[in-house]
């Protein structure tokens, strides 16, 4: 074969491919603020004024269902499907799209067609789920801008739910596609795929160890090791694996147990030959490969030799339907330990009736081992996970409900609230995980209940800071949090540490009264005190700002809030506050970047508002760090005039605290953490510190920073938008 490995045998000017001389490998350890430059204009194919939700309006639901449904028994010979149905394929890229997502930080998940780049196209989890897109690719191409490929990929396995017996919960569309792989998720240290576990776990015998933002045990797999924890079968512990991997994926024991039952309720495991033969995944590969990995040289053509985990065979006796097979596969039979031909871990039946074994992939009249893989023999042997297994055997119905819901929690997890559903199949029924929120009122006086505001005695810090506590929440990698909803009246948010609990109750008790009196919501009477706070400051620097504001934030209630799954959402740091819980203080400067990316913030608007914020003097329980002004509660552009004076000099006294000394008298004129420092140490930083430094643009500070501190108040309000 013609092999040139990519290189050019003539050096040439530029980096064109990922080159060990980047940045990144000379200095491992500044911070990547590219993280905040992802998924731009540059990369976008679509035209400037292209709105995904106006696309789904033009388009025809029922063909599009149709056309996926017609496509799961259309086998094709380049890739012919087990038993002529492609379900089980389909769902298993449903399933892996979703997947990856963790609730710590809300990163991975399905919605933005992340699968179709690397890693996640090439992880060895993700095996010949390349093979299942190239078969929707006739459907993409034909309703184009209509579908993403984020809707399209969590549909097919919906559908595939559909046509197989089940009686799916709903479908909500609006998953835009990004053009790029993400930067920001960290998806671990290794630099070896499925290397072993320990790397990841303070103590492998501990589950609830694995390192804080990962929700799966392995480099490159979406939660357990089907063959056991290192590939030693023992489903006891791998039962635990389950429970901390699935609950960082926000599912309990009986979500977990229904998801992994239904889904193992269809479909076939693939091993049945040489794995190791496998050619190199789709990233990997040669150009004439075309993105298509993992190729099997030994095939033969048919179903029966695709090769994907090495594990062979189904898992219950009619794979192409939705029934009761698994329990009684499962529990109706004792297993023991065995191998797949391709040497793989995997359980089998100490003895089964013929007619209660699978029929072949291919041939319609020779039956085969059925198989359970480590996971599997976890939902038997752990009592937990045994008790619901049998709940579910004595309740089909119990048991179709609780998997359909948890496959519609699984697949819209990380899209946010109810509004950001569309298309026909949206339930009506609202559901606790979609932090709901009622819609509030539109029609009060927005301009007496500023005045109202204003004349409170509430100081502009404590208008500024209790707003943007509120608002900061916002995670755009789920699109949770935020301050529509104005659950920081409630627990947990109400009492952690970073809302600094006695201010927020005092200033909650203030505007509390005034939104009954209006008619306003108090999560919109929240944002307006923030902006009466910001326009005094202001006003107080010379610069007049007019602030847009759309009312219509609503309140939600207790008990349309699920606490504990509020938990994740507490701020550990936030740098604009100058906020760093005792333990994280070394590492400010890259909580500061991690919160920015998750706010939706460009570099710019980081830097924007981090100067304004530090000199309005909004810093957490209003320490005086990185205040470099002497006009404190004035808004201006003294922090970045500071920052970058050569008159001073910087010096470190303690961890994380550092001192700023008049360079000739040695007198110390202010403190600082690295997130303050950090904004003239770093290259890029300081570049954009120095633009709002400049004597020219004083004028577009106050107009960047408003526009940015709007930014971050308006991050979740997608009914408007
Ligand atoms: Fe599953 C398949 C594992 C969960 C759905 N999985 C499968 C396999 C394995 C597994 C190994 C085979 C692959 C091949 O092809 O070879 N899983 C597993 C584990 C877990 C799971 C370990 C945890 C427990 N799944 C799951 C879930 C779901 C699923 C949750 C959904 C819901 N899977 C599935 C399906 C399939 C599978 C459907 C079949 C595919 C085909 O057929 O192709």
């Amino acid at each position: 074969s013609v092999k040139t490995g990519g290189k050019c045998p003539v050096m040439h000017g530029s980096a064109t491919s990922s080159t060990s001389t980047s940045n990144k490998s000379w200095w491992p350890d500044a911070l990547n603020v590219e993280i905040l430059h992802q998924h731009g204009a540059r990369s976008n194919p679509m035209d400037p004024d292209f709105n995904y939700r106006e696309a789904l309006k033009t388009l025809d639901f029922d063909a599009l269902k149709a056309d996926v449904n017609a496509l799961m028994t259309d086998s094709q010979s380049w890739w012919p499907a087990d038993w002529g149905h492609y379900g089980g394929l389909m769902i298993r890229m449903s399933w892996h799209s979703a997947g990856t997502y963790r609730t710590s930080d809300g990163r991975g998940g399905a919605s933005t067609g992340n699968l179709r780049f690397a890693p996640l196209n090439s992880w060895p989890d993700n095996g010949n789920l390349d093979k299942a897109r190239r078969l929707l690719w006739p459907i993409k191409k034909k309703y184009g801008n209509a579908v993403s490929w984020a809707d399209l990929i969590v549909l097919a396995g919906t559908i595939a739910y559909e046509n197989m017996g089940l009686k799916t919960f709903g479908f909500g569309f609006g998953r835009e596609d990004i053009w790029a792989p993400e930067i920001d998720i960290n998806w671990g240290e290794e630099k070896e795929w499925l290397a072993p576990s320990e790397n990841r776990y303070a103590n492998l015998e501990d589950a609830e160890t694995l390192g804080p933002n990962l929700a799966a045990v392995h480099m490159g797999l979406i939660y357990v090791n089907p063959e056991g924890v290192n590939g030693h079968p023992d489903p006891a512990r791998t039962a635990q694996h389950i429970r901390v991997t699935f609950e960082r994926m926000a599912m309990d024991d009986e979500e977990t147990a229904a998801l992994t039952a239904g889904g193992h309720t269809v479909g076939k495991a693939h091993g049945n030959g040489d794995a190791g033969a496998l050619g190199a995944e789709p990233e990997g590969g040669e150009v004439q490969d075309q993105g298509f990995g993992w190729m099997n040289p030994n095939t033969t053509g048919k179903a029966s030799g695709h090769i994907t985990s090495g594990i062979e065979g189904a898992w219950t006796t009619n794979p192409i339907k939705f029934d009761m097979g698994y329990f009684d596969m499962l529990f109706g039979h004792e297993w023991e330990l065995t191998e797949s031909p391709a040497g793989a871990k995997q359980w089998k039946p100490v003895s089964i009736k013929n007619e209660d074994m699978p029929i072949d992939t291919d041939d319609g009249t020779t039956r085969t081992m059925p198989m359970m893989t480590d996971a599997d023999m976890a939902m038997k042997v752990d009592p937990i996970y045994r008790e619901i297994c049998e709940r579910f055997m004595a309740d089909e119905a119990y048991f179709r409900d609780t998997f359909a819901r948890a496959w519609f929690k699984l697949t819209h997890r990380d899209m946010g609230p109810k509004v950001n559903y569309i298309g026909p199949d949206v339930p009506s029924e609202d559901l606790i995980w979609q932090d709901p929120i009622p819609a509030g009122s539109t029609s009060y006086d927005v301009s007496s209940v500023k005045a109202k505001i204003a004349a409170t005695d509430l100081t502009p810090v404590d208008m500024i800071t209790t707003a943007w506590d509120s608002a900061r929440t916002y995670r755009g990698s789920d699109k949770r949090g935020g301050a529509n909803g104005a659950r920081i009246r409630f627990a947990p948010q109400r009492t952690w540490e970073a809302n600094e609990p006695a201010r927020l109750d005092r200033v909650l008790s203030v505007l509390d009264p005034i939104a009954k009196e209006t008619g306003a919501s108090i999560a919109d009477v929240i944002i307006l005190a923030g902006n009466v706070g910001v326009e005094t400051v202001a006003k107080a620097g010379g610069f007049n700002v007019d602030f847009p504001f759309t009312p219509g934030r609503g309140d939600a209630t207790e008990a349309m809030t699920d606490a504990e799954s509020f938990e994740p959402l507490e701020p550990l740091a936030d740098g604009f506050r100058n906020y760093a819980k005792a333990q994280f203080a070394g590492s400010a400067d890259a909580m500061f970047l991690d919160r920015a990316q998750l706010l939706g913030l460009t570099a710019p608007e980081l830097v924007v508002l981090l100067g304004g914020m530090r000199v309005i003097g909004a810093n957490y329980g209003d320490v005086k760090h990185g205040v470099f002004t002497d006009r404190e509660g004035t808004l201006s552009t003294d922090y970045f005039v500071n920052l970058t004076d050569m008159s001073n000099t910087w010096h470190p006294v303690s961890d994380d605290m550092y001192e700023i000394r008049d360079r000739q008298s040695g007198a110390v004129k202010w403190t600082a953490t690295r997130a303050d420092l950090v904004f003239g140490s770093n290259s890029i930083l300081r570049a954009y510190a120095e633009v709002y430094a400049q004597d020219d643009n004083k004028e577009k500070f106050a107009k960047d920073f408003v526009a940015a501190w709007n930014k971050v108040m308006m991050a979740d309000r997608f009914d408007v938008s």
